[in-house]
């Protein structure tokens, strides 16, 4: 089988370290494609990514077709069928958001270019470095020759986290959770939708006070970021990887028959948000695409939600302009 080749940026950082090794045992991909890894981080980082790609050789994994290390994008993204985009500046002490905003904006406006040059016509390509959906929105537009389709970002840790949460309230498993939905930005705006989730087939909210849904679960899901920051002194990597490993295994793949996922797209105006921002949708996903579910109901209290969200993605975008 010939060997798909996935790109990784940031694999020196801490989430590359989990994903890396689960790519490199079959994880993503099933147990009988190989796969090679390039690696990308920038050059100062270099002896850490050397030594990461050691470690995956030390494993001998019968799935590992190959493994470089670069810190030049149209190396790391030559022929590259997948794509993780994890490397980004972390914000420093005194740091403005809109620093941060500014300083990976340009990294994501450079990685589009490259992408747009070398990277496979099909790729598929994922932004998990955070402000995930302007980043994701930078690179598209650096990327005229690829379409915006082959582009996301990342929303299902937020995903699973109220999966989790919601199940662990109702003391079901997991698996009897459907239809979770993650709207708009991953950041403290995002608006977690219990109102089309189900437990055990049944309207999730016939399961849980209202008031525990929007005092307790949506502040929880929109700040467990900063809550696992607090506890352990720095951001969440291995339930980050699990979820860039699901994300983009569902959509090389498929969603589940009756369910679907969260996943930030390039708006194409569904439910009435704007177009041409990267905004977190419900989305069902078949051979390598993905559909913004639609026919959801949405009332006052959604929509609210929904346009907080999208103003600040605007708000966003319009402070990284002339990078697009
Ligand atoms: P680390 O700081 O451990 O690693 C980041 C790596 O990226 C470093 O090795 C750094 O040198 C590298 N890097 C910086 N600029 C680069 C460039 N121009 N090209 C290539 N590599 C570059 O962070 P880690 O914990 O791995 O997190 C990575 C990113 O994921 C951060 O932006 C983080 O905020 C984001 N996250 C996103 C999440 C999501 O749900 N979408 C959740 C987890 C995480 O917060």
């Amino acid at each position: 089988m010939t060997p798909i080749r996935i790109a990784v940026t940031g694999a020196a950082g801490r989430i590359s370290y989990s994903l890396l090794f689960r790519i490199a045992t079959g994880e993503l991909l099933g147990p009988q494609q190989p796969v090679i890894l390039q690696l990308l981080d920038v050059e100062a980082m270099d002896r850490v990514m050397q030594g990461v790609a050691l470690e995956l050789l030390d494993c001998a994994f019968p799935l590992l077709a190959g493994v470089t290390t670069t810190h030049v994008p149209d190396e790391a993204f030559a022929d590259a069928d997948l794509v993780f985009l994890v490397g980004a500046r972390p914000r420093g002490p005194g740091m403005a958001r809109k620093d941060l905003l500014q300083a990976n904006a340009r990294i994501f406006a450079e990685q589009g270019r490259a992408l747009n040059r070398v990277a496979a016509r099909e790729s598929r390509i994922l932004v998990v470095g955070n402000p995930v959906n302007t980043n994701a929105l930078i690179a598209i537009h650096n990327a005229p020759d690829l379409d915006p389709r082959q582009f996301s970002a990342m929303t299902r840790l937020d995903h699973n986290r109220a999966r989790s949460m919601l199940a662990a309230r109702c003391q079901v498993p997991v698996t009897a959770v459907r239809r979770i939905s993650i709207w708009g930005n991953h950041s403290a705006t995002m608006f977690p939708d219990l109102l089309h989730a189900e437990v055990e087939g049944r309207p999730a909210l016939e399961r849980v006070p209202w008031d525990w849904y929007v005092n307790t679960f949506i502040p929880q899901v929109q700040h467990r970021g900063e809550n696992i920051i607090d506890l352990e002194g720095r951001s969440s990597a291995g339930s980050a990887a699990h979820a860039a490993i699901e994300h983009m295994r569902d959509w090389v793949f498929a969603t589940p028959q009756d369910d679907w996922v969260s996943m930030a797209v390039w708006s194409d105006g569904s439910y009435g948000i704007a177009r041409d921002i990267v905004f977190s949708f419900p989305v069902t996903t078949r051979q390598q695409d993905w559909q913004v579910v639609s026919g959801l109901e949405l009332d006052d209290f959604c929509r609210e939600h929904l346009a907080a969200t999208e103003k600040e993605l605007l708000e966003e975008r319009d402070a990284v302009r002339e990078l697009l």
